[in-house]
């Protein structure tokens, strides 16, 4: 009798367990360099984004969402693994060349997925290295996305601003010709292509700082490149090649199966530089390509939504809408992006933008909708952050993270989804020094250098001491309180160098388990479920422990 009870109450637990996974179809729609104040729903008057509010009106609105640094590798990388990129040497700003630095065997977000069942796919720019070694673009190129999770996978290797200008199909550049292999060199000129030093007269859009060596369609990009001529993008076509891949993923999905949760991770160039938007998105605002990149952005969302639609999908997919840093005007064309700026305020009212220490460096668009899960047109203060896809996903589909995957990556999935107020209670922001929030407190540590990154004109939020601002009453930075709270500022000093000596954010399960009835009662050692909120369970945040 009591064995018989035992057992239906496994069985009940089981069943309410499998029926608690809930696997929606994915679709991170991944921006470069948009800004806070850069979409319509986030207050943009200069520009117009009906399709990025169409996500925002039935969904949630996140005030204080981020990425994990403020500028793209870094982002990616954390958004992916679920670590702090500050943690991991190599993971700076990548060179088109750079080699894979999510190495195989790696848990990532999209290898979370995959076990979960999804299909999954990356669209758009990687900028987290392939291969290894000395890369040859004329074979195989790998390792990459397919070796860390992704079935499928159309990229744009590094940036737009950068050779190797070709799109990666899985393991292969597309297009290219056997007869004309690439060669692509960050060190030295290659081949015989014209450079934008030497040959400026050849340019349709010359450049700032940087930007000079080999030019492909008019433009001169960073790092030389030889070879590969018929397989070279055009920059103008860019948005539509790769939301036609996308498309194509959807619509594949559609036809193969609907059975099988996919996740897309599509990755826009846009608005990055160089701005070269199509001939039918120029001049759609005031504020010159920079502008017009953001409605071509704007409709490449539309397509995927569309998409979803018109497959029925759309009820079942959770749409998230986010950028991998802040914004920039200037980052190395002449372009018009400071000229005709005008009143607009790419970064909403946040201090600085990319490479920031400042809000503006990571507190980004963030919108997330799921029908029927999200309420339509809300807005949330929780904090919340991309490192956390990864353990909120894990969740989502009843997975238990191991204790080596994704150490920074929290279950946030509630705020996620606008059913709990309460996101992180603190997160480390990454730009050229580490920054703590801690609710509306935010500590930046000491870093001496020039005010202002020399090449954008972003204030970097460098500083000889260390810098306290009170986000409630000073949204904008303008206030530093070290001096007046320095017990405050000894604390945060301290939770922060705990977070880089433990290593990780999300603490270790409970792995010695033994019945209660013999476990020592030593708070200081028990572990907390490792799913649950930061605020519990964070050793670094304990204050009996810093
Ligand atoms: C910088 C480039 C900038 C941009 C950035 C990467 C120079 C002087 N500046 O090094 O133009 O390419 O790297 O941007 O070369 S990101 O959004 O991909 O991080
Ligand atoms: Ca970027």
């Amino acid at each position: 009798m009591v064995f018989r009870w035992f057992f239906l109450t496994v069985v009940s637990c089981l069943s309410i367990s499998s029926a608690a996974a809930e696997t929606p179809n994915i679709v991170l729609i991944y921006c470069d360099d948009v800004g806070y104040g850069d979409v319509g729903c986030y207050g943009a008057k200069a520009i117009s984004t009906p399709n990025i509010d169409r996500i925002a009106s039935a969904g949630v609105r996140f005030t204080d969402g981020h990425c994990a640094s403020a500028t793209c590798t870094p982002s990616r990388f954390a958004m992916l693994t679920g670590e702090y990129a500050w943690r991991k040497k190599g993971t700076g700003i990548a060179k088109g060349d750079a080699n894979a630095i999510i190495q195989p065997g790696t848990e990532t977000l999209a290898s979370v997925l995959k076990k979960a069942g999804y299909r999954t796919g990356v669209v758009g720019k990687w900028h987290l290295g392939l291969g290894e070694g000395k890369v040859d673009w004329n074979t195989a190129i790998k390792p990459g996305p397919l070796e860390i999770g992704f079935d499928y996978s159309f990229l744009i290797p590094a940036t737009g601003d950068r050779v190797p200008c070709v799109y990666v199909e899985n393991h292969h550049v597309v297009g290219l010709d056997p007869a004309d292999p690439i060669e692509v060199s960050f060190d030295g000129p290659v081949g015989n292509d014209p450079t934008g030093l030497d040959h400026p007269e050849l340019l349709k859009m010359k450049w700032h700082h940087g930007h000079n060596a080999t030019i492909v369609n008019g433009i001169s990009r960073i790092g030389f490149m030889s070879g590969g001529h018929k397989a070279r993008w055009v920059d103008e076509d860019m948005a539509d090649v790769i939301t036609s891949k996308a498309v194509n993923f959807v619509d594949q999905h559609a036809a193969a199966s609907k059975d099988q949760p996919f996740f897309l991770y599509f990755s826009y160039h846009d608005i990055h530089v160089p701005r070269v938007p199509h001939p039918r998105f120029v001049g759609k605002t005031s504020l010159g390509p920079r502008g017009d990149a953001m409605v071509q952005l704007d409709w490449c969302t539309g397509q995927i939504l569309d998409t979803l639609e018109k497959h029925g999908l759309d009820k079942n997919t959770m749409v998230i809408f986010s950028s991998d840093n802040g914004p920039v005007l200037n980052d190395g064309y002449y372009d018009d992006a400071v000229e005709k700026n005008g009143d607009h305020k790419p970064a909403g009212p946040w201090r600085g933008g990319k490479y920031s220490n400042f809000e503006g460096g990571t507190r980004v668009p963030f919108i997330v909708s799921w029908p029927g899960h999200t309420a339509p047109g809300t807005t949330s203060d929780a904090l919340v952050c991309q490192i956390d896809f990864m353990a909120s996903f894990a969740e989502l589909t009843e997975q238990t993270l191991g204790d080596d995957a994704g150490p920074d990556s929290l279950n946030t999935m509630d705020a996620l989804l606008g059913r709990s107020a309460t996101g992180r209670d603190h997160l480390v922001e990454h730009a050229r020094a580490l920054a703590l929030r801690q609710g509306h407190w935010k500590l930046i540590e000491p870093n001496a250098g020039p005010a202002k990154n020399q090449n954008t004109n972003t204030e970097v939020g460098a500083a000889n001491g260390a810098q306290l601002y009170n986000l409630s009453t000073d949204p904008g930075e303008t206030k530093n309180l070290a001096k007046d709270s320095p017990q405050r500022v000894q604390q945060m000093l301290s939770a922060l160098n705990a977070l880089r000596r433990d290593n990780r954010s999300r603490p270790v399960k409970q792995t010695n388990w033994s019945p209660w009835w013999i476990r020592t009662p030593r708070p200081e050692t028990r572990l907390q479920p490792w799913s649950c909120c930061a605020r519990h369970n964070s050793p670094s945040l304990r204050p009996w422990l810093v």
